[in-house]
């Protein structure tokens, strides 16, 4: 049985790989952060009692800060393959806490590199390294390629540069099989509420409902290249299994505007959006609703631009190029962004028609109680 360990198994990313590397057979290890509320909601539907006999998933404390805690629990585990998905991983947080992201994102890499080179397991251990579109940052070439010069727009991408050369570095000094996949933007039903896909498909679901007015965005004109996360693991466990350790660009091929995620997001839920003035002053109103499930005014302003989400420096333009993935790993995709729209908005919609029964008859249901 092959063993796997995956430093930020609690994010969005990890949550799917461990689903996926269950499945296939192996043991998973994963780091979590200590924190003071709980913070492994997106893997409790896998967790196993550990008193439990054949235990498959295992958890451990850590931090990628901490060297000695990362290189014991690598000599404790052994894992044949790890998965480097730890960081702080949101851009315009970055800008404010840069030292930090340094640490994490970029030496987090090299000690998780240099941990398996001390303890004698360059031979056994497979390495992942989380890289990211955002290494090409301001726009040198489209689609954006392996071979696509890099160009760094945040401090989180800077730190991520680093990760990505170290790793290829201990390829190179050390005949390790380390790899970088450089995945663009990838989202889901559970990623992080702050990244603007799930800002937009949580604000459009609760607005349809009745529960929220306004949506406050930042920048509408930058364009990316989304695919749903579950494709994306698939891809990170089908680098790690090839003969030759390369570096893979994972990516859709398509591109589209933030405005554009806006619109299709309403239209999941039968609603027709106008959008009114340019940049700052920027407003969308709703111009039809065909969904007689909800009760929404018609012309009332839903979404407004405010400049607080803007970004000292941004990344404008991203549309990755798949063919060598597609070609070398066999990766295939299973959803296309309507598909990935759909399956968010259905889930959004799902939790806070919940908030919504809550709201509106769970004081009195809890005061039969008192
Ligand atoms: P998330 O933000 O959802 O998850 C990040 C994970 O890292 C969480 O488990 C978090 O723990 C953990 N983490 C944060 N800081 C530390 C630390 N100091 N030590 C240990 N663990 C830490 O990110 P995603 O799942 O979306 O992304 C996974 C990886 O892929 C990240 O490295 C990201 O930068 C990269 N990436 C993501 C893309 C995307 O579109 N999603 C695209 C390209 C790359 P906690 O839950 O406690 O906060
Ligand atoms: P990104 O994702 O920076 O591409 O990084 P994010 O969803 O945060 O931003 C995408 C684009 O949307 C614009 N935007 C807003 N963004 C946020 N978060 N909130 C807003 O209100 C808002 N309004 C407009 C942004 O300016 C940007 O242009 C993600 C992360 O997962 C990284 O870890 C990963 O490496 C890259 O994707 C690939």
């Amino acid at each position: 049985m092959k063993k796997a360990l995956i430093t930020g198994i609690t994010g969005q990313d990890g949550a799917y790989l461990t689903e996926l590397l269950l499945e296939k057979g192996y043991e998973v290890h994963g780091i979590k952060r200590r924190s003071s509320l709980f913070n492994t909601d997106r893997i409790d539907h896998l967790y196993q009692d550990p008193h439990e006999e054949n235990v498959k998933l295992k958890l451990h404390y850590g931090d990628l800060t901490d060297s000695m805690n990362l290189t014991r629990i690598i000599q404790e585990v052994q894992p044949d393959e790890i998965y480097n998905l730890g960081a702080m991983s949101h851009v315009r947080v970055s800008f404010d806490t840069p030292e930090y992201v340094g640490n994490v994102d970029g030496l987090g890499t090299l000690r998780i590199l240099e941990a398996v080179r001390l303890l004698g397991l360059t031979e056994k251990t497979r390495i992942y390294q989380a890289s990211t579109s955002e290494l090409y940052g301001l726009v040198q070439e489209v689609p954006q390629k392996e071979t696509t010069p890099f160009y760094p727009r945040s401090p989180y991408a800077v730190a991520k540069l680093y990760g990505y050369w170290i790793t290829v570095n201990y390829r190179e000094a050390y005949n390790m099989y380390a790899c970088n996949g450089i995945l663009f933007n990838h989202e889901s039903p559970i990623r992080g509420e702050t990244f603007v896909t799930r800002k937009i498909t949580r604000a459009v679901s609760k607005i349809a409902l009745g529960l929220q007015d306004t949506l406050y965005l930042g920048n509408l004109n930058s364009k990316r290249d989304w695919g749903h996360a579950k494709d994306y693991v698939k891809a990170m466990w089908l680098i790690l299994q090839q003969d030759k350790a390369e570096d893979f660009v994972i990516a859709t091929g398509v591109t589209t505007t933030i405005r554009d995620f806006v619109k299709m997001s309403f239209a999941e839920v039968g609603i027709e959006l106008d959008f009114e003035g340019e940049g700052v002053d920027e407003v969308a109103k709703i111009k039809s609703c065909n969904n007689p499930e909800y009760q929404i005014e018609i012309g009332k302003t839903v979404l407004r631009v405010d400049p607080q989400y803007f970004r000292p420096t941004e990344v404008d333009l991203l549309i990755g190029d798949p063919t060598k993935s597609k070609e070398k790993l066999g990766w295939e995709l299973e959803y296309d962004l309507e598909g990935l729209v759909k399956d968010m908005m259905e889930s959004d919609i799902k939790l806070f028609k919940k908030d919504k029964y809550l709201k509106e008859g769970g004081h009195d249901i809890l005061n039969q109680y008192e």
